[in-house]
C-alpha cells in the first residue's frame, strides 16, 4: 500500500538524552501537530511522551505519544537518534559497529513501510550512519540527511561571536567534512555580514589571525569531549540543530545548512556522506553550494572523505 505523508507529523526513534531533548525542543517549536516517540525501551518512550506532553498547555496543542513503526511510517520527518553515545575518551568513530547494528534493526523497518518523508540521522558517527541509512533504506538520497556539522557550525558561530563581540547570527562560517575529529573550519569563505573575517577581526582589535583561528577551531572540535567529560552526554545544542533542520523542511525554507549528504564528485569526493553547505527544504537536501575552499581546506576535506570511505568500505551492509 502506498504511504501518504502527514506534513505536520514528526517521529523520533531513540528517546535517550538526545531524542528526548529534541522532542522537548520540537514540542515548544509548534512546528508539528503530532509527535511519535519510539524506543527499544518502550517504557522510556512512554515516560518521555507523558512528561513532554505535560508542557503542551504552555506551548500549543498537539498529540504526543509513544508508538511503533506502523505509527511513524507517515511522518514528514523521522529523526533517528537511537544508538550508543560516546563515553569519556571514546571518539565518535569508536561507536561505528554498535550503531550500524542498531541501524540494521531500524532502517529496514522504516523502508518496508514505504516511508515518503525525510529521514534525519543524528546518531553517531553521523556521516557513516547517514551513508548506512542511504544504503539500507533505498530511499532517494535527497531524502536521507544527517545533522552533520550543523551543530559544529553553531558552536563555531558562537565561539566567533564571543571572540568578536558580535551577534552569532551575523557570523557566516561553516565547519565542513566529518562531524568528528577530521572536521574542517572553512576559514577562507568566513565573513561577518559580508565583511571578510580577518578585516572584521582587525576592526575588533585582533591581529594574530592564524593563532586565534587555530585555537577557535580546536575549541569547537573538542567541545563534545569537554562536555562529555563534565556531564557524560551532549544534547541541548544538537536538539536545537534538529529543530532548525525540521524548520527548514516543514516550511520549505530552502535555507543553507551544512547537513551530511551523499557526495557525487563534489570537490573530487564520491560515494560517501559528509557535510557541505546545501539548500534544505521540503525535499530534504536540494543542492550543494559550491563554497570556495583554498588548497589546504580542499586537501583536508578530501582526507576527511578518504578516512570515512575507508570505514564505510569495512562495513558489512
Ligand atoms: P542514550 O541516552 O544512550 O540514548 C540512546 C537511546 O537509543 C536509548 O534510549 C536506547 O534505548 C535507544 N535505542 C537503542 N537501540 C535502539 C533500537 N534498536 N531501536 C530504538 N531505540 C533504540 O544516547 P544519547 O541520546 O546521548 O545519544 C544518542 C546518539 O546521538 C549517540 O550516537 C550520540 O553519539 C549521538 N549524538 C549526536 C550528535 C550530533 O551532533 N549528531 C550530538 C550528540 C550526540
Amino acid at each position: 500500500m502506498s504511504q501518504s505523508v502527514n506534513a505536520r507529523k514528526v517521529a523520533i526513534v531513540g528517546c535517550g538524552f538526545v531524542g528526548s531533548a529534541a522532542a522537548f525542543t520540537l514540542m515548544q517549536s509548534k512546528l508539528f501537530s503530532e509527535m511519535v516517540l519510539l524506543d527499544a525501551n518502550t517504557e522510556k518512550a512512554e515516560g518521555e511522551a507523558m512528561d513532554i506532553a505535560h508542557g503542551i498547555s504552555f506551548a500549543g496543542q498537539m498529540k504526543i505519544y509513544a508508538g511503533g513503526y506502523d505509527d511513524i511510517a507517515d511522518a514528514a520527518v523521522i529523526v533517528v537518534t537511537a544508538g550508543a553515545n560516546q563515553k569519556p575518551n571514546e571518539t565518535r568513530l569508536d561507536l561505528v559497529h554498535k550503531n550500524v547494528n542498531i541501524f540494521k534493526s531500524i532502517i529496514p523497518e522504516i523502508a518496508k513501510r514505504d516511508f515518503k518523508g525525510i529521514l534525519l540521522i543524528v546518531a553517531n558517527p553521523v556521516d557513516i550512519l547517514t551513508y548506512v541509512a542511504v544504503k539500507l533504506s533505498g530511499l532517494p538520497e535527497n531524502r536521507v540527511i544527517g545533522s552533520g556539522t550543523v551543530l559544529d557550525t553553531a558552536r563555531l558561530k558562537y565561539a566567533l561571536s564571543e571572540h568578536l563581540e558580535v551577534d552569532s547570527r551575523n557570523v557566516h562560517s561553516f565547519i565542513i567534512g566529518e562531524h568528528g575529529d577530521s572536521e574542517i573550519a572553512a576559514w577562507s569563505s568566513a565573513n561577518v555580514s559580508g565583511v571578510p573575517l580577518n578585516t572584521f577581526c582587525e576592526m575588533r582589535g585582533h591581529f594574530n589571525h592564524e593563532k586565534s583561528m587555530e585555537a577557535i577551531a580546536e575549541k569547537v572540535k573538542n567541545s563534545a569531549y569537554e562536555i562529555i567529560s563534565k556531564k557524560h552526554a551532549t544534547y541541548y545544542g544538537v536538539a536545537m540543530a534538529v529543530k532548525r533542520i525540521c524548520e527548514c523542511i516543514v516550511r520549505d525554507e530552502k535555507s543553507i545548512l551544512p547537513v551530511s549528504s551523499m557526495m557525487h564528485g563534489n570537490y573530487g569526493i564520491d560515494d560517501i556522506s559528509l557535510s557541505m553547505p546545501g539548500i534544505v527544504g521540503a525535499n530534504g537536501i536540494e543542492t550543494l553550494i559550491p563554497i570556495s575552499l583554498d588548497e589546504t581546506e580542499t586537501a583536508k576535506l578530501q582526507e576527511s572523505a578518504r578516512m570515512l570511505k575507508e570505514i564505510a568500505a569495512g562495513l558489512d551492509l
